[in-house]
């Protein structure tokens, strides 16, 4: 029934009939998931010296999205929603301890390595996919995390002054370039590409940089020297126009004593940049080892890459670090889908890593999963990125706090009803507040209706253990 309704499928897409395994007429997928990873990259232009030229060429080979967003702005929430496909408001996974199997509305729901894995792909995948700890083995063909010998030190010898610091620790290490995780993973891959698996594929990658800590090979920050490093660009007083729940968020610690005052106290704001561009350097340099992988395979014709990040990062930006906030730096992401007969392009459309899992399912002609899936399909933009698109990118972080995304607005209502509002296309750095004016009412309004009608109670915890 599947290869009936398979060549309809292509029409439909205006794909090249040659896109597809020959036993099956799917397309592979090499799905790349990075870690923490914000808008630092060549082509979406958020640093000025940052450089990406792996990530800059998928994007030019596909379409890059360049106003896309998490659903949730901390790595397991984040994760669990693009992988099942459901909104954290739906399901109550808000935090780093909540496993998707505990959720009652996500105890049946089938994941997007296991959905393929039912649909006859070869699945298989290392490093980081879901969050850390459960990696769900059934799920896959062939996974494994992939230990990283870098933990080792902060263990044993952190690099960076600021005291207690610890697992956020930062700079340049010795440690031998094939030791660190993400390049075992990415070299990994390279060799599967190689392989022909007698079906289609769908291979998972997930990169641990530029997640704390920063540790990258030397020769990745002789780029970037101390003094010629460019920090984020920030407003003195901008905090001044937040509401009480928004300035509680700036001073929301990620667990260990990151923040601005002990990064300006212990004189290492450049530092720290300069750590995040080496690392997401690095990361490009994995990239690119896949990528030329693929393109030396027999798979280079007909696999879809997709290239996403869980959410963003702030380094100062409203005096905030890490993550854990309903602004632009932690929202969000880099997002790239390229694939033989989809287009070429920028697509500034608001959408959320929330709707990868309805746009492979119409890519790959899979059957619907059991839950209902919250996102919608990317393709009508994957075959012309300036397509009409009338959804906006939702994100949530802990019950009831909520962003809503246009392609012109930002919204954020927090639980305790207060209120911010961001002209973005006039203030991309979202400085000035604009919820208390009276002329945006009708904005105000309109942007409410977007809110999730549905706020889940916490899903249970882990019991022990993040
Ligand atoms: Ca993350
Ligand atoms: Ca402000």
């Amino acid at each position: 029934m599947m290869i009936r309704r398979w060549p309809i499928c292509l029409v439909a897409l205006g794909l090249s009939l040659s896109l597809g395994h020959a036993a099956t007429g799917r397309p592979n997928v090499l799905f790349i998931a990075i870690d923490d990873l914000n808008d630092w990259v060549g082509c979406l232009g958020g640093h000025p010296q940052v450089r990406t030229p792996n990530i800059d060429r998928l994007a030019r080979r596909g379409v890059l999205f360049s106003n896309a967003h998490c659903q949730a702005p901390i790595c397991n929430p984040s994760r669990v929603s693009l992988l099942t496909g459901v909104l954290p408001s739906t399901s109550g996974v808000y935090e780093l301890n909540q496993p998707h199997h505990l959720s009652t509305v996500l105890k049946d729901a089938v994941t997007l390595p296991a959905h393929y894995k039912a649909a006859g792909y070869h699945v298989l995948g290392r490093g980081k996919i879901y969050h850390g700890r459960y990696e769900y083995p059934t799920d896959w063909h062939d996974f494994k995390t992939t230990g990283d010998a870098r933990n080792q030190q902060w263990r044993t010898k952190p690099v960076s002054s600021i005291p207690g610091i610890r697992v956020r620790d930062f700079g340049p290490i010795d440690l031998p370039e094939e030791q660190f995780g993400d390049l075992i993973n990415a070299r990994w891959a390279a060799g599967q590409l190689q392989r022909d698996f007698g079906r289609p594929f769908f291979m998972a990658v997930g990169i641990r940089l530029p997640h704390v800590p920063l540790y990258a090979p030397r020769r990745f920050f002789k780029r970037h020297p101390e003094k010629q490093v460019k920090l984020p660009v920030v407003r003195g007083d901008d905090l001044a126009d937040l509401p009480p729940a928004g300035l509680q968020i700036t001073r929301y610690m990620h667990n260990t004593p990151l923040n601005h005052k002990s990064v300006l106290a212990s004189g290492n704001w450049r530092n720290a940049v300069a750590a995040y561009l080496a690392c997401t350097e690095f990361v490009d340099h994995c990239v690119g080892v896949m990528l030329d992988a693929l393109d030396a395979s027999s798979h280079a014709k007909d696999t879809v890459v997709v290239l996403w990040s869980d959410h963003g990062w702030h380094l100062g930006e409203k005096q905030h670090w890490a993550k854990r906030s309903l602004w632009g730096e932690s929202t969000r992401v880099p997002l790239i889908v390229a694939g033989p007969g989809l287009a070429k392009g920028n697509c500034s459309r608001p959408v959320g890593l929330i709707d990868l899992y309805p746009t492979l399912n119409e890519l790959c002609d899979l059957a619907k999963p059991p839950q209902s899936l919250e996102g919608h399909s990317l393709v009508p933009l994957l075959r012309k990125p300036d397509a009409a698109w009338p959804h906006p990118a939702i994100t949530t972080f802990h019950q009831n706090d909520h962003t809503i995304r246009t392609e012109h607005w930002r919204y954020i209502r927090y639980a305790n009803g207060d209120e911010e509002l961001y002209d973005c296309a006039a203030d991309p750095h979202e400085w000035i507040n604009l919820a208390a004016k009276l002329e945006h009412r009708g904005t105000l309004a309109q942007l409410r209706l977007h809110l999730p009608k549905v706020n889940a109670v916490d899903a249970p915890v882990r019991a022990s253990g993040r």
